[in-house]
């Protein structure tokens, strides 16, 4: 078996089906075999669009593939990897590269930077292991290394493949080291019936879900711990949909500061909360707004516990959490009524100018249970938040790295890995300028993405915190991008009512993506935004 051989036989076995990218002279061979391999090679416009839509195919399948040349290709996915290792999506990183013997004396090939080990050294920063296939012996065995790594730490991986190695046969892998040692039972029985006591003596418990419960697949062991409990929970925003937002124990979003009302009483008002697979950053709490007494918490992270402050390392999370769902006793009812936050329902007023919280309503009522939402950072996301979407994993942001340019490639990948899913990308016009030329690989793979471009002349998110024409971007005609692509649907509403008729319209084009340019005022904002935008304000100076 050659190493190209082996390297798509290993890809084949994490399940993956699509490899994303662009080709270059330095991976033109190896993409060839990839072409003739059964997996689908899909071309996206820019290396960005490829890498982000690789990072959401992992979010939903649990692996992501991207493939490009060496250092123009390759560089370009510094970004779009660096937030799949933030955010925890695995994502392989396949560059081609110059040959061996190509490399002999230094000489300044194309795309070359300082040195050959440029790009691996950039990539070792934003990747859990990385390899360069630059020996038939050991190659095979650090494909294995590299994905095996992926899957513990659900983190992205680097495999850089010399263009001479391609053909070149690979030896036989070793065996690798055994999974790490699991946590042996008397190291969960103390934390155990501390928490168990805690839980006893709690008058208002609840539960707060992080992103980590769908990256460590712990999604069933929290409904079950939900029916067991009757707690009510909320998610934090990058755990939003971990599990469906109609369970009815769900409360809502919440986000320190920048939350609703009613969502802040319910988990600050609680005497006792199990938080499980947090990621606490700045603009998920509201700018560390969040008020939960670390005396009152019970934290679960992927290898560590914490109960009321204290520390207990090496604890898996799985594990504890059956033993605690086995252990807890059967609450068949509710011990406190949970006060969902909900959004009204949406009757268009004809002729009323759009704004960000009744276009968010307007969403809602739209959503299908085969809706999944891709929110960009940016007053998208945060209005986002209080959606009510179907099913698990049917809200995706890049929340915490944040980076813009995401949503639409997002969608991509979200369609591609289940084709049943009508992907609906909220995103602002800055944003779109960005990668939104990614509809044309939409159109070109015959997906249906719904794109709903708020549009409010520039960078919204950043005018109550310092305004300025730096704020402004140069006004396209949105809608006409569909024309320009020569596939899908486009329309421009500034109504209520003409709304509501594009999303009619829009819910039934399911041969080709539609835009929906959504005119807002330069200044409208949702409430959540105003919140985090007046506590960042006071940093940015
Ligand atoms: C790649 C990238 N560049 C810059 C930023 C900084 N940034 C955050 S929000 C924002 C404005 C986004 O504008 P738009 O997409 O129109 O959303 P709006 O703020 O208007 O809601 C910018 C530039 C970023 N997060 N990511
Ligand atoms: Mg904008």
């Amino acid at each position: 078996m050659t190493i190209a051989e082996y390297l798509i036989r290993a890809i084949h076995t994490t399940g993956t089906r699509h490899v994303f990218g662009i080709q270059g002279d330095y991976v033109l061979n190896f993409y060839s075999k990839l072409s003739q391999s059964g997996l689908a090679v899909i071309n996206t416009c820019d290396e960005q669009g490829a890498g982000f839509a690789a990072d959401a195919y992992a979010r939903l399948t649990g692996f992501g593939v991207v493939c490009v040349t060496y250092g123009v290709g390759g560089l370009k996915l510094v970004n779009t990897t660096a937030q799949a290792f933030a955010e925890l999506a695995p994502v392989l990183v396949i560059s081609g590269g110059p040959g061996l013997s190509e490399r002999q004396g230094d000489p300044l090939l194309h795309h070359k930077v300082r040195s050959f080990a440029t790009q691996l050294n950039v990539f070792r920063e934003v990747t859990a292991a990385q390899a360069v296939l630059d020996n038939p012996k050991t190659a095979a065995a650090e494909i294995d290394r590299v994905i095996k790594a992926m899957h513990e730490t659900k983190r992205p991986g680097y495999l850089e493949l010399p263009r001479d190695l391609v053909d070149a046969d690979a030896a036989e892998p070793g065996v690798l080291p055994q999974e790490r040692l699991a946590t042996t039972k008397a190291a969960i029985a103390e934390p155990l019936s501390k928490v168990l006591e805690m839980l006893a003596g709690a008058k208002s418990p609840m539960i707060m879900a992080g992103v980590e419960v769908h990256r460590f697949g712990v999604q069933q062991q929290l409904l079950d711990l939900l029916d067991r409990s009757q707690f009510p929970f909320v998610t934090g925003v990058l755990g939003k949909s971990v599990v469906s937002e109609n369970h009815p124990q769900f409360v809502g979003v919440y986000a320190g500061a920048m939350s609703p009302d009613d969502i802040r009483h319910t988990v600050e008002g609680a005497d006792c909360v199990v938080v499980i697979g947090p990621l606490i950053t700045d603009l998920s709490t509201g700018v560390f707004t969040h008020q939960i007494d670390p005396a009152h918490a019970i934290v679960l992270m992927p290898d560590t516990l914490m109960v009321a402050g204290v520390s207990y390392p090496g604890i898996d999370m799985q594990e504890f959490l059956a033993a605690l769902i086995a252990a807890l006793p059967t609450h068949a009812q509710a011990r406190q009524a949970i006060k969902r936050h909900a959004l009204p329902p949406f009757v268009p007023e004809r002729g009323k100018a759009i704004t960000m919280d009744r276009l968010m309503t307007c969403v809602n009522t739209f959503l299908s249970d085969d809706t999944t939402v891709i929110a960009e950072p940016g007053d998208a996301l945060f209005a986002g938040l209080d959606l009510r979407v179907h099913a698990m994993n049917e809200f995706l942001s890049c929340a915490y790295y944040a980076s813009l340019g995401y949503a639409v490639p997002a969608a991509i990948g979200v369609q591609l890995a289940a084709p049943h899913r009508r992907p609906l990308v909220l995103e602002g016009d800055g944003s779109f300028q960005m990668t939104g030329m990614e509809l044309s690989t939409a159109a070109r793979y015959g997906l249906s993405p719904i794109v709903v471009l708020l549009n409010n002349g520039g960078y919204g998110t950043f005018r109550p915190m310092l305004d300025g024409a730096m704020n402004d971007i140069h006004p396209w005609q949105y809608a006409e991008v569909v024309r320009v692509i020569g596939a899908g649907k486009g329309f421009v509403v500034a109504t209520e009512d003409e709304l509501a008729r594009a999303f009619e319209a829009a819910m039934g084009n399911t041969a080709s993506p539609t835009l929906i340019e959504v005119r807002l005022d330069k200044y409208d904002g949702s409430a959540r935004l105003k919140e985090l935008t007046a506590k960042l304000k006071r940093r940015v100076r």
